[in-house]
């Protein structure tokens, strides 16, 4: 039984991989019938990964490896009015806010962090929707970061509050917010990027901050990053599912 469940569980997967996202569009919401399925293979690909080695590095690439600049997918300009005065001053007035579950609440400037030690990656980032680019990225170490804020004991998940709103609905305004254990927040690629390909990170590629998880899915790796938030659990986000798409039947682990 185990087993079978293993293999229903692993065609489910071969099946997203084959059709993107429409499938999960249509047979994915709440009730579908692929759902149990997808959040099974979800939670085996989560306890796999951490089985297998979960601190492995991401491949790395050269920069004759980019192709072309980074596709702008999801949100590539975001309408809030108060995200657009801090565009039009060139982000000096923005600040991220580290909160929650730390000793230490922090208030930080890009040039703060820009200030910390800063790595360069060049990644590919893989789109659930079937697309990659590889680019380079430039940031701050996430873990460097919560050094300084020390979570407290009782941390267990880091979540990323942005600032554009992806959805405007009966029930209200979203705005976009994932969510990472700390076991991958703390992983030497994870970075808090202000740059691509040499460039300060466009507006349309999460400017001025967005986070890079490296192991995992585009949707994880939220842009327009003001406030980081450590958290003991998730149940309190959105609908309690740890992110926007999480909350929309794609997995929370979105392993690559
Ligand atoms: N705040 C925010 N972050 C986001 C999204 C978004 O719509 N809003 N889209 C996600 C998706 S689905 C992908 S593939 C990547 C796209 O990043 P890019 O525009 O730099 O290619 O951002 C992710 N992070
Ligand atoms: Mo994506």
């Amino acid at each position: 039984m185990q087993r079978r469940r293993f293999l229903t569980a692993a065609a489910g997967v071969g099946l997203m991989g084959l059709s993107g996202c429409k499938v999960l569009d249509t047979a994915a919401k709440p009730g579908g019938s692929l759902r149990g399925v997808i959040m099974s293979a979800s939670g085996l690909t989560y306890r796999t990964q951490r089985l297998l080695g979960g601190d492995a590095l991401a491949p790395e690439f050269t920069a004759a490896d980019i192709r072309q600049g980074q596709k702008p997918n999801g949100t590539i300009n975001p309408s809030d009015a108060d995200y657009q005065t801090l565009a039009s001053a060139g982000f000096a007035d923005w600040r991220l806010e580290v909160v929650g579950a730390v000793e230490k609440p922090l208030t930080l400037r890009l040039s703060d962090l820009q200030a910390m030690p800063a790595r360069t990656q060049i990644t590919r980032h893989d789109c659930v929707e079937g697309w990659s680019c590889i680019a380079k990225w430039t940031g701050v170490q996430l873990a460097r970061v919560l050094d300084l804020a020390r979570p407290k004991a009782e941390a267990r998940f880091v979540v990323f509050h942005c600032m554009d709103t992806i959805e405007r609905s009966l029930s209200g305004l979203v705005k976009y917010y994932e969510s990472i254990d700390l076991r991958d927040a703390v992983h030497p690629q994870t970075i808090l990027a202000y740059g691509l390909n040499d460039a300060p990170l466009p507006v349309a590629n999460g400017a001025p901050l967005r986070v890079r998880v490296e192991r995992q899915l585009g949707y994880k790796m939220a842009k327009y990053l003001h406030r980081i938030e450590l958290v003991a659990g998730v149940e309190g986000l959105g609908d309690g599912n740890g992110s926007y798409w999480a909350d929309r039947g794609y997995e929370w682990y979105a392993g690559i």
